[in-house]
Formats: C-alpha cells, structure tokens, sequence
C-alpha cells in the first residue's frame, strides 16, 4: 500500500534543477567570484528561485521514507520532472548569460 507520496523528493530534484540551470548558465565560461554575487543576488531577488531553493531543504528528511515507497506512477512523476529541465538546461548551455 502507499503510505506516502514524493512531494519532499520532487522539491529536492526541482530544488538541485533550479540551482544546476543557474550554475550551467553562469559557470560555462569558467567561474568567477561575479557568479557567487549572482547566486546571492538571485537568492534575495527572485522570489520563485528561493522558494523553490527552500522547499528543496525544507522537510527533506521525509525523503527516505519517499523513495522506499516509490511506486511506478510515483517513479514516472519523478521522470517527468526531471525531463521539464532537460530543455532549460541545453538553453542555459546555448543561450548568454
Ligand atoms: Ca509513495
Ligand atoms: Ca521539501
């Protein structure tokens, strides 16, 4: 039977894909002390980003117990989820900063 869903693992997964976009797009030209500031700066001025940021910490002890209860739907869920960024990732590698 299902006891639990994957809402805590989904934020974590969106939470590293909203961060892993970012770092795609400013660290393609290597790293500079600029794209720390713009991770602070995106954290304080982009409402979206940080809350996404923060549901991925937020209850993230839940998780283990998530994913012993995957089921194939759940997995599927989590699949699709994933694949959304797939597209932002090649735009951050393709597109400026
Ligand atoms: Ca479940
Ligand atoms: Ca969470």
């Amino acid at each position: 039977m299902e006891k639990v869903g994957v809402k805590e693992t989904r934020e974590l997964l969106q939470g590293i894909n909203e961060v892993g976009v970012f770092l795609t797009r400013r660290l393609k030209d290597g790293a500079q002390l600029e794209d720390a500031v713009a991770f602070y700066e995106a954290l304080v001025t982009d409402v979206e980003f940080k809350a996404k940021v923060v549901a991925a910490y937020e209850n993230a002890k839940a998780i283990p117990e998530e994913i012993s209860d995957l089921s194939v739907a759940e997995v599927a869920e989590l699949v699709v989820a994933q694949a959304i960024y797939v597209p932002q990732y090649i735009a951050a590698l393709n597109g400026g900063v």
